[in-house]
């Protein structure tokens, strides 16, 4: 199937998870993301717009994920590649630091059409934000503590294992089994 995403960090981590299963196949482009709450109205949306512009045929996956930091109410949640990209990590840490709860959450979800059927797929991951650490991952990662480590620390099978994206991977790899059962 095709991820359609500009990131390629998303697709690293899908092509692992989903090795067994299928094959992903990064089609870079922008699709136009509606301005909603929902996690899982802008990845629908977005997948069945992708879906035409990668040529109507192939399934594709497009995955719509941010950081919602507790002691902002959420924020960036959907806004988080435009704070990500105005901002940048640096500044978000050092604005969180000011707060005596660092709580935070990555949510994401993962929206697949084949033209006909849509699913959409979520997951989320509870961590604390910490000043930066590691090399690895892309984005929020430096910034997100699990269990003692930073996203950007871990290997990405482990990340895989604990993340937003992989929860959300889990269960579309189960749908597509039991589907193609
Ligand atoms: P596409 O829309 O092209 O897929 P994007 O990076 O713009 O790529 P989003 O619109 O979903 O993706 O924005 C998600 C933001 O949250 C973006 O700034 C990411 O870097 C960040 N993010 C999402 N998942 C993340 C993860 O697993 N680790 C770190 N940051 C993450």
């Amino acid at each position: 199937m095709k991820f359609v995403t500009t990131n390629e960090g998303k697709v690293e981590e899908a092509r692992e998870y989903l090795a067994e299963l299928t094959t992903v196949e990064q089609f870079d482009y922008d699709y136009v993301e509606i301005q909603s709450d929902s996690l899982a109205d802008i990845a629908a949306y977005g997948a069945e717009a992708a879906f035409e512009a990668a040529g109507g045929e192939e399934p594709v996956i497009v995955d719509d994920s941010g950081l919602f930091i507790g002691g902002f109410d959420g924020f960036p949640g959907p806004y988080s590649a435009y704070v990500q990209d105005t901002l940048g990590v640096q500044q978000v840490w050092a604005l969180v630091k000011t707060l005596d709860d660092r709580r935070a959450a990555f949510r994401g979800c993962v929206a697949y059409t084949d033209g006909e059927t849509t699913e959409t797929f979520e997951g989320s991951v509870q961590g604390e934000l910490v000043a930066p650490r590691g090399t690895g991952g892309f984005g929020y990662d430096p910034i997100f503590e699990h269990a003692g480590e930073t996203f950007a620390e871990m290997s990405t099978e482990k990340k895989n294992a604990l993340s937003h994206r992989g929860r959300a991977l889990a269960k579309l790899a189960d749908w597509l089994a039991d589907r193609d059962q």
